[in-house]
């Protein structure tokens, strides 16, 4: 990593006075859990979770789609934040900051996190897929998901799929705060997932400065000021002194 770039960073981290954390996937690579865009293993490796990340492909095959999430509830629940969650919990209590995520795994709040505004759901929420208002759970025939006793309905998970909209108050929250920074760090996200990836360009619209951290190129890597191409949780550490 170019040492000049990342003491700016670690200058603009210090002058900022309202920050606007944007986090990916692959803030969480370095705690085991795979991104999105990782090449799936094992019994899933046949799958693209482009495609299993739908209503639709839901529909069609309720009983893959919920094992896979249940594959995935197993893996997260096993795993533990590392230094780049750690730090953007210190940063918090530095600094004026609003923590965004596109990730369902809650990490952020494990490291003590609060307030983490959950652009793409929560991996441990359910909701009713066309529930009756009235649903109630009956214990679902193994590998299936649980379905309503009164009206059939399935139960899916509190995500959110492609072509859902996003919950209205986190949408709120991730606007204004783009909209307010002065100071947008964009941690671990290949910036191709729409409406999150377009708040970078919000923030520099409004005089933000944007550091993106990615040991990867990324699609922010062209509205970023400074890259640091180095994986999260060897760089987050380094940018703000007191989270080392
Ligand atoms: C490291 C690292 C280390 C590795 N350290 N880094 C405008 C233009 C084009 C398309 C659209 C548009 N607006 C909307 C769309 C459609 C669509 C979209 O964006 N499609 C694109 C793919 C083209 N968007 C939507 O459908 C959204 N909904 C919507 O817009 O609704 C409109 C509407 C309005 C009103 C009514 C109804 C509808 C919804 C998007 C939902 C995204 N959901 C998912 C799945 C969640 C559940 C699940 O996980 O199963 O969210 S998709 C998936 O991508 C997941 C992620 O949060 C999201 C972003 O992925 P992320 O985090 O960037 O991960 P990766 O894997 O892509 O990248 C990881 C990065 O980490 C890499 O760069 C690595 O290099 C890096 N890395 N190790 C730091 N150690």
């Amino acid at each position: 990593m170019d040492s000049l770039a990342l003491e700016q960073a670690r200058g603009w981290v210090a002058e900022a006075r309202q920050i606007f954390v944007l986090t990916g996937a692959g803030i969480s690579a370095e705690s085991g859990v795979p991104t999105f865009r990782d090449a799936l293993t094992g019994l899933w490796e046949r799958f693209d979770p482009e495609e299993l990340a739908t209503e639709e492909a839901y529909r069609r095959q309720p009983a893959l789609v919920w094992q896979w999430y249940q594959h995935r509830r197993e893996l997260v629940a096993a795993a533990r934040p590392n230094p780049a969650h750690h730090a953007l919990a210190v940063l918090a209590r530095l600094k004026s900051m609003t923590l965004v995520t596109q990730n369902i795994d809650g990490l952020h709040q494990k490291a003590g996190s609060e307030q983490v505004v959950e652009l793409h759901g929560n991996l441990f929420a359910n909701k009713w897929l066309d529930g009756c208002g009235r649903c109630d759970t009956v214990p679902p025939i193994p590998g299936d998901p649980p379905r309503c006793a009164i009206c059939g309905a399935m139960m899916r998970p509190g995500v959110v799929w492609f072509g859902e909209d996003l919950p209205r108050v986190a949408r709120f929250r991730a606007d204004h705060a783009a909209e307010s920074c002065d100071l947008c760090l964009v941690v671990g996200t290949s910036g191709l997932v729409y409406p999150a990836a377009a708040l970078p360009g919000v923030a520099k619209e409004n005089g933000a400065r944007v550091i993106v951290v990615n040991p990867k190129p990324s699609a922010l890597d062209e509205t970023a000021d400074i890259v640091l191409p180095a994986p999260a949780g060897e760089c987050l550490p380094l940018l703000w002194p007191q989270a080392v």
